[in-house]
């Protein structure tokens, strides 16, 4: 096992059995919500995973340590320290190893952490994508260089249109990670359910992903998968409110000078802000959703 890693006892006895695990994020968590709503879906999260089938394993770096599994009270922590935790994506997981530092975990890292925990599965809200305007600034997520080279099935509501939608999935495209539609043939958009671009396969069981990702690995390909699980439609938010919103953050973000690490945080505080709190209900909607699916998927595949 790698020297920097901890996996929670009750993670370690369910892998060791062969029993489904799935992973979760703490980028979301410190950096993607307000408290202490963060910690309630945090552990609601949990919770839907177990009803479901399966042990949940939140991810973070704690004093230089790679948790597979977190404590409740360690929830909290990440919870109530928010934006003071460091976003730690591949380039910052050596120091903060070094430097025996904290760090919140994005998809990136939480892929880097639950492939070294051997957790197959995980479930997040969005992931990271390539920017709009990333022509010029070429911002892209590390995200999407973790799905072409880590083998983990990230399952999610398709991609916020902070993010150029249609890049994304060309970039996707061209480092072979197979983009899934979860009983839908069109890439959600996070907050709605549509996007107007196709994804490359629609699929409508738990069981069919666990083959999917089953047969990838099977094949040798060392990559991710990315499924992209609709909002359900109660919660989807009307298209319009949610683009004003997007529009006027990303100009807000341009007019402060915002870059780098700090873009995507910015933004998802300031469309949370403009959209007074309808959109965190969305998201949290969509996160309990794409958890539960996540818990049926990695049992499915521990069946095969
Ligand atoms: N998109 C969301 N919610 C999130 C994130 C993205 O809708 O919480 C977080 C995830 O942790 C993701 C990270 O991995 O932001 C991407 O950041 P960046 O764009 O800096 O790579
Ligand atoms: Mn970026």
């Amino acid at each position: 096992m790698n020297p920097y890693l901890d996996i929670l006892p009750e993670v370690a006895e369910a892998l060791a059995d062969g029993r489904p695990v799935v992973a979760l994020e703490s980028t979301i968590i410190s950096h993607g919500m307000p408290y202490p709503q963060n910690v309630e879906t945090a552990l609601k999260v949990e919770q839907i995973i177990r009803e479901n089938g399966a042990v949940p394993a939140t991810i973070a770096v704690i004093g230089g340590r790679l948790k597979a599994g977190l404590s409740p009270e360690e929830i909290e922590y990440f919870g109530k320290k928010g934006r003071a935790i460091a976003k730690a994506s591949r380039r910052d997981l050596a120091m903060l190893c070094a430097r025996s530092e904290d760090g919140a975990t994005t998809v990136t890292t939480t892929m880097i952490i639950a492939h070294m925990a051997g957790i197959k599965i995980f479930a997040t809200g969005g992931i990271g994508g390539v920017h709009r305007g990333a022509q010029t600034t070429m911002d892209i997520s590390a995200d999407l260089e973790e799905l072409a080279h880590t083998p983990v099935m990230v399952i999610c509501a398709g991609a916020k249109s902070i993010l150029d939608l249609g890049l994304t999935l060309e970039y996707l495209e061209t480092h072979g990670v197979p983009v899934l539609g979860y009983g839908t043939k069109e890439l959600p958009a996070f907050y709605t359910r549509h996007s107007g671009f196709g994804v490359d396969y629609e699929v409508d069981s738990p069981e069919e992903l666990a083959r999917a990702f089953k047969a990838q690995g099977d094949l040798g390909f060392t990559g991710g998968m990315l499924v992209t699980n609709p909002i359900p439609e109660e919660y989807s938010m009307p298209k319009d409110v949610i683009d004003a919103a997007i529009d006027r953050a990303i100009r807000e973000c341009e007019e402060q000078g915002i870059r780098g690490k700090d873009t995507t945080p910015f933004l998802l505080a300031r469309v949370a802000e403009l959209t007074g709190g309808d959109s965190l209900a969305s998201n949290i909607q969509l996160v309990f959703n794409n958890a539960r699916l996540a818990a049926r998927t990695a049992s499915a595949y521990c069946r095969l």
